[in-house]
């Protein structure tokens, strides 16, 4: 039996790709330094998985933004502002993903454009820069890449399997641009797919035997026209002479309501996930053709607990039974990409709690692991080490917490809902605050400079007392106070110099919570993120976050908002517990969060922001009971940890990087929301949210570009948000937090933000 990963994580094991990629864009390397780093980065994985004993090893995985938007330069999905500079390839690439504003050289004209659409990968924090179709389509190839990286291992002597996004997901996964808005994606497949067969050809002319095609959306429920372009892409691919042998993946869900289409499709083998979805076992059993492989995704891409091999061992063998040993092929579950890459690199973490774990470089010895065993040959002190690791994990003392569990049994209706309705809570709060018409904020985070990361990282190290790091820490906070004054914006934020990241500053604090000093992974582009790991019951040992608040408000007349991350975020960005639910892991978190909004605003602070920029990504990817099961539960929980303030605490929440519902959005029940919104400016999403009742300030510039918009692109914006929405509603805010940007770009965007928050605020005084 083969072991087969579908790919690997791309960051290096140090943040080798974030370091040279940020280096080449700030001009400091050159395009030729940040190959070379890619290259090695490959021959140092396929190199890592060959010698762990992987069978099937995926090439292509590696990208040096995003590998859906290597397919839209590959297949020349290239909106026209980007390809009139005629910048290198790379340039183009990396404009497309985060945009480019360059002033005039004597050699170089000005470049300025903004970013592609950037959307949550299915239901995890990783981002993909949406395709999108405008009117002007040329298909064609740039390029060859998959054929260059599969000769690069080739001549390393490591045969690969070429990983690619399949026709139906990429298009399905792509939006048509606003100019082009009666273009349905899906209609787009005959004109990509002999591209596809280009593509292919080439790579079994380079010596390619096998491809893996991703196609994920298959665990969503899909339209009968994309139920019928997945048999007609598949099927037209089958026609085709000289293509590698294919595999169709799908994972982080079950196809079996898709599985219609998928019947008798001429491919050589499918994978599946059956971490996410054992239960469609029998179904696609009975669906998989005479002659094909089905590759049983056992090892979970998405989280770091070590997996349990007698189990998974004997779930394979079921397949086996089925299927005989050639048909079948031990797998992880998706792409490793979602998995830090190497747990030999926590030096600090807990020797017990290191026994439970296994990042993406552990994850490789477990396919092989798994996959040796079922084939008979002797594992077994790897099976007895294994086997004594889950068991001491479940008998673990640090995992249950009484006090914890009762707390959670007692939450009740009262507990999840404002004194009054959002009306009168309106009404006790307006003499509070006397704000004017179109308040300005921002989302909470201000840029996190070299400065800031120096010192945090000197204060971890013990170079710096406490006492110093926390004067250092309310300089920056007392720079972020003034600046906003200065600017004249009118809700204040501390700017939060004292956090990393917004989830793992919370789990840092909290009990139950595992953390770990290197555990990247990547978020988009080269943005990593270290998820905390919840391991046992949750709970909040002392107030996390209201020194910085007391002391930003202390120092200023206007008002400050306390900032938190609610409890969803908190969970759907961490890696959960996987031994209980993720609603009770969410009651425990909402319930330590509910206590500390409490804190603060017994602390004097009067606006509290609780930001659950996950809640949609948390949304279960079909329609069904669970879904809105979930629905309930999350608001709940959200509600629960801002409920027990007073009316006239005014409760804030943000959002971002998904595509809202609206009703969702509603029952959370906050006074006030924040939704990014620069890139979907189109009619029919500010519609959705016309009916909001409460107050709402949609995300006018992109935060992900350091692009600068004027204060007439501010006021065009509003005006169009100004014909279906109604001003005394109407918030005004960038579409996330500042901590990705620089200090020069941020003062100058906010400084035209407020300027056209006054120009309307004039028109409508008048
Ligand atoms: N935190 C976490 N997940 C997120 C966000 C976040 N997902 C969605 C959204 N915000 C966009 N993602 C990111 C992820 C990382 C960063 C910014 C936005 C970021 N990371 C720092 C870096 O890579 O340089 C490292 C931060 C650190 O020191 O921990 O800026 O905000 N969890
Ligand atoms: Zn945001």
């Amino acid at each position: 039996v083969q072991s087969a990963v579908l790919g690997f994580p791309r960051i290096g094991p140090n943040r080798e790709l974030k370091k040279a990629t940020e280096a080449y864009w700030n001009g400091k390397t050159s395009a030729e330094d940040l190959l070379k780093v890619g290259k090695e980065i490959r021959e140092q994985n396929w190199k890592l998985q060959k010698e762990a004993g992987v069978d099937i090893i995926a090439s292509n995985d590696f990208s040096f933004y995003d590998q859906v938007l290597d397919l839209s330069v590959l297949f020349n999905v290239i909106p026209e502002r980007y390809t009139k500079y005629q910048l290198p390839q790379l340039d183009v690439l990396f404009a497309m993903g985060r945009g480019l504003q360059r002033k005039a050289t004597d050699s170089e004209p000005a470049v300025d454009v903004t970013a592609l659409e950037m959307v949550k990968w299915f239901d995890s924090n990783y981002h993909y820069v949406r395709p999108t179709f405008g009117k002007n389509l040329s298909f064609k190839l740039n390029g060859q890449k998959p054929v260059d990286e599969f000769l690069e291992a080739k001549a390393l002597g490591i045969q690969t399997r070429p990983v690619l996004v399949g026709p139906v997901s990429y298009l399905y996964l792509g939006k048509a641009d606003k100019d082009n808005l009666e273009l349905d994606p899906i209609s787009l497949l005959d004109q990509l797919l002999p591209l596809y067969t280009e593509i292919l050809q080439k790579l079994a002319a380079a010596g390619a035997t096998e491809v893996q095609l991703d196609e994920p959306t298959l665990v969503l429920d899909l339209p009968a026209n994309v139920q019928a372009a997945v048999k007609k892409a598949y099927t037209y691919f089958g026609q085709q002479s000289n293509l590698p042998k294919i595999t169709l993946a799908s994972y982080f869900g079950t196809v079996v309501p898709n599985l219609e289409s998928l019947k008798n499709l001429p491919v050589s083998g499918f994978h599946f996930d059956f971490v996410r979805a054992p239960e469609q076992f029998n179904d696609v059993l009975a669906a998989i053709g005479q002659n094909q492989t089905l590759s049983v995704g056992i090892v979970d891409g998405r989280n770091i607990w070590k997996n349990n091999f007698a189990k998974s061992s004997s779930f394979v063998q079921q397949a086996i039974a089925k299927l005989g040993a050639e048909r079948v092929i031990v797998a992880t579950s998706s792409s490793l990409l979602h998995t830090p890459v190497d747990l030999e690199n926590e030096s600090k973490l807990d020797a017990e709690l290191k026994n439970y774990f296994s990042f993406a470089t552990q994850k490789l010895g477990e396919v092989v692991t798994i996959a040796k065993n079922v084939s008979g040959q002797d594992v077994s002190a790897a099976l007895q080490a294994n086997a004594s690791a889950i068991t001491a994990r479940a008998n673990s003392t640090f995992i249950n917490d009484q006090t914890v569990k009762d707390r959670v049994s007692s939450i009740d209706a009262k507990m999840s809902t404002r004194a009054a309705p959002f009306p009168q809570r309106l009404a006790e709060q307006q003499p509070v605050f006397n704000l004017p018409l179109f308040p300005t904020t921002t989302i909470g985070s201000f840029p996190q400079t070299k400065d800031i990361r120096i010192n945090r990282n000197k204060f971890n190290k013990g170079q710096l007392s406490a006492e110093e790091y926390e004067k250092f820490i309310n300089s920056e906070i007392e720079r972020v106070i003034r600046f906003q004054e200065e600017i004249d914006l009118d809700v204040l934020v501390h700017g939060e110099p004292e956090r990393n990241d917004m989830v793992q500053y919370f789990g840092e604090q909290l009990k139950g919570y595992a953390f770990t000093t290197n555990g990247w992974v990547q978020s988009y582009g080269s943005r990593y993120v270290r998820p905390p790991i919840i391991v046992g019951d949750l709970s909040r040992p002392k107030a996390m976050s209201v020194k910085e608040s007391v002391y930003a408000q202390s120092i200023t007349k206007k008002h400050v908002k306390g900032m938190l991350t609610g409890p969803i975020t908190c969970l759907r960005w961490s890696f959960p517990r996987d031994d209980i639910d993720q609603q009770t892991q969410a009651y425990q978190l909402a319930l330590a969060l509910r206590d500390e909004v409490n804190d603060l605003e017994a602390a004097g602070i009067k606006i509290i922001q609780v930001d659950e920029p996950a809640i949609r990504e948390g949304l279960p990817l079909r329609a069904g009971a669970e879904r809105s099961a979930y629905q309930v539960w999350a608001a709940e929980a959200f509600r629960v940890a801002t409920s027990g303030v007073s009316n006239k605490t005014q409760i804030h929440s943000h959002f971002c990087y998904s595509d809202l519902d609206p009703n969702h959005i509603k029952a959370l029940d906050a006074d006030v929301v924040s939704i990014e919104f620069s890139k979907k400016d189109d009619a029919n999403y500010i519609a959705e949210f016309k009916d909001y009742p409460n107050h709402i300030g949609l995300g006018l510039f992109d935060i992900h570009s350091p692009r600068v918009p004027s204060t007439q692109e501010f006021i065009t914006k509003i005006e169009t948000i100004l014909k279906t929405y109604p001003a005394e509603k109407f918030w005004v805010n960038p579409d996330c937090g500042l901590k990705t940007r620089g200090w020069d770009e941020t003062r100058e965007s906010l400084t035209h933000m407020v300027e056209a928050a006054k120009y309307f605020r004039n028109q409508y005084q008048k």
